[in-house]
């Protein structure tokens, strides 16, 4: 038993995500969260709202609300959104605690007494007709790079390079759309990222299982020379610029960059649930307070990458005191929609809320994960999501039960029928889900998502096939005891199944356990064999329900004309 840190990027506040969102990091982590703790480990999965920047007071400014009433009440609307999608974290926070506040003033401290800030004039962006600076997304403008025009002034979300707002061509105000804009001094805090190359590559240097991915992003930041970054911007909203409590003299009113602020909330998180449940998140994240034998993995999208490899790291190393620092960090290309991308800003697509409100949270764990965009971007369309389901759940996994549990019903009386002798069917039906089984493990272990999905596919499809050749509806006449002794086989192949489903799909897997009497997701089995008897012959079961519907035609046009289809 190994303790495992896990954390997922943390969604911004500014309204619930979609389905690219959720593959891109919480679902995958929920997965090995959940597959890690069946195994047997100490898991704590963190998470929490990104609730400061630009897009919070956009945001909130949208709504007409008060910002630091708005985060609070769309953290809890996300909260219940992921909550609803069987989400299992350990803690969901929020950036705005105490307990951020004091970790990012604490490690800014440590930053500047070891030489590694500055105060720099440097120049912002500033309109005129707001009367105010305009940072990072109050700023949009054409990408420099690729010519996307609706490039935020803090990253282009097309080419995924990092920006500053006076990169951009043609600039405008994201608050009034007014191009009456001048360019203004200001000073600010850097973070002499460039100091810390050395050290940073020596770091990724020591990660080299990393997926390939992830290094190579991280590898073209350090090549392309770190540049020192602003870490304060002209703002209200955020953690202030003071330590104990006294702001530092000049920057009354600044407060720090979201994304310094935002990683180490992941240490703030877990703080929350420190405090909310008696643990010690010190022995998770300092490495003289046990987090030396912690394993910390990351999980993100790949325009979180730089951010994770570079900028969390510089903070952490910088600050010269014994943080942990991922072990792992795995990253995630786009699902698109159609082809084009999922859109936020350009509501296009499917958000979560609204997912959850058409079908349980099972059906599209199970897509989203069958078909993660790990090697590559992949994409959603009504026609694949219908197609995968009505495959995959359906015919294969929930056909397997229902055929089983009606026979039960009908011709044992609803109650499992007495084991017997396994024939050459049995063992190697046996034989042949025990090696799949621990491919199955291997590329959960691996955070080989996609392949794991499909093993686990192959797993239930075994079952069938177990059906097909025992076919214990047609012996049952003749020899009803070793039609029985079939059955109660595939019971305890069902039951088996409900273990090794969990990470995917939970609640599917809850209800196949209560559908053979079993309360709880079982154990996770060592080997297969041993757990092929662990029913109790003559047991009652409950009627048999449906474990899946099918996603009819009807239903496929009518959310293709509610979300949009091939040509919108
Ligand atoms: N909120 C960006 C995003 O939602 C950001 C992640 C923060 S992780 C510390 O893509
Ligand atoms: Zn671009």
């Amino acid at each position: 038993m190994a303790r495992h840190l896990i954390t997922s990027a943390l969604p911004y506040i500014n309204g619930v995500k979609h389905l690219g969102n959720l593959v891109g990091s919480i679902l995958p982590a929920d997965v090995y969260a959940r597959f890690m703790r069946a195994r047997g480990h100490d898991v704590l999965y963190i998470c929490a709202t990104d609730e400061h920047g630009t897009p919070a007071e956009l945001a909130a400014a949208a709504d007409n609300k008060d910002v630091d009433i708005y985060c609070r009440e769309m953290h809890d609307v996300q909260e219940n959104v992921y909550r609803g999608f069987d989400i299992s974290f350990d803690w969901f926070g929020r950036s705005h605690s105490q307990q951020n506040h004091d970790l990012t003033q604490h490690l800014y401290k440590k930053l500047d007494e070891n030489g590694l800030i500055e105060e720099v004039e440097s120049l912002q962006v500033y309109s005129i007709d707001d009367g105010r600076f305009l940072p990072d997304r109050y700023v949009e403008g054409t990408c420099p790079h690729c010519g996307y025009e609706r490039a935020r002034g803090d990253q282009c979300e097309s080419c995924t390079k990092v920006l500053d707002p006076t990169d951009l061509v043609n600039p405008r105000s994201a608050l009034s759309g007014s191009t009456n804009i001048e360019i203004r001094p200001s000073k600010h805090l850097y973070l002499r990222q460039s100091k810390m190359v050395d050290e940073l590559r020596k770091w990724i240097d020591t990660k080299t299982d990393w997926p390939h991915l992830v290094t190579s992003i991280a590898r073209k930041w350090l090549d392309e020379g770190l540049k020192d970054r602003s870490i304060t911007r002209d703002l209200k909203w955020g953690i202030p610029v003071a330590y104990k409590g006294v702001p530092r003299p000049g920057f009354e009113d600044k407060v720090f960059y979201v994304w310094f602020d935002a990683p180490i909330e992941y240490i703030g998180a877990t703080a929350e649930w420190a405090e909310a449940t008696g643990g010690d998140w010190e022995s998770w994240w300092r490495e003289d307070k046990g987090a030396d034998t912690v394993r910390y993995t990351e999980f993100m999208g790949k325009d979180n990458i730089p951010f994770h490899t570079v900028g969390f790291p510089a903070t952490l190393l910088g600050s010269k005191e014994p943080w942990k620092k991922a072990d792992y960090i795995k990253g995630f290309n786009w699902l698109n929609y159609y082809g084009g991308k999922f859109s936020t800003s350009g509501k296009r697509g499917i958000f979560m809320d609204k997912a959850i409100a058409l079908l349980p949270a099972d059906y599209w764990r199970w897509y989203l994960m069958a078909n993660a965009p790990e090697s590559q971007d992949s994409s959603f369309s009504w026609e694949h999501f219908q197609s995968i389901v009505n495959k995959d759940l359906c015919d294969v996994l929930g056909n397997f039960a229902n055929r089983i549990l009606k026979f039960t019903a009908a011709r044992f009386d609803g109650k499992i029928p007495a084991a017997g002798e396994y024939g050459p069917v049995e063992t190697e039906t046996l034989a042949a889900i025990e090696e799949k089984f621990r491919t199955y493990t291997d590329c959960m272990e691996q955070m080989e998502f996609r392949k794991a999905a499909a093993e686990l596919r192959a797993i239930w499809m075994i079952g069938n096939e177990y059906l097909q050749r025992a076919e214990p509806w047609a012996i049952f006449k003749q020899d009803p005891e070793k039609a029985g002794a079939s059955i109660r086989f595939s019971l305890e192949l069902i039951r088996l199944f409900a273990a090794l489903s969990a990470p995917l799909i939970p609640d599917a897997a809850r209800r196949m356990a209560e559908s053979v009497a079993c309360t709880g997701i079982p154990a996770w089995p060592s080997n297969v064999k041993d757990n092929m008897s662990a029913l109790e012959t003559g047991a009652p079961l409950p009627a048999p329900e449906i474990l899946f519907k099918k996603i009819e035609d009807e239903q496929i046009t009518e959310w293709i004309d509610t979300f949009g289809g091939a040509e919108s």
